[in-house]
């Protein structure tokens, strides 16, 4: 029986929220004062609670991937292929 993927989607969702910041950021080669600039994006209360939800019930995500049905699976299939069109535009 499907566990759900909201562990899984909260930790896909982290992980395109980090390279996302990074590429903002460094897209244009590393200056020094991307550090700050990265930090400072880190601590917006959006990207903490992406962090805080991501990080929360990670090790359920294990449980969760073993049983991802069809449909689940499509939809983080979409999730990931919008966020990674992101990633490259
Ligand atoms: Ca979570």
């Amino acid at each position: 029986m499907s566990k759900g993927i909201k562990e899984t989607k909260e930790a896909l969702v982290l992980g395109f929220a980090i390279a996302g910041l990074l590429k903002s950021h460094l897209v244009d080669g590393f200056q020094p004062a991307d550090v700050l600039k990265i930090v400072e994006g880190a601590l917006t209360p959006e990207f903490v609670a992406q962090v805080k939800a991501g990080v929360e019930g990670l090790n359920e995500v294990s449980a969760e991937a073993g049983n991802i049905d069809l449909f689940e699976g499509l939809e983080l299939a979409k999730f990931a292929i919008a966020e990674l069109k992101k990633l490259a535009a």
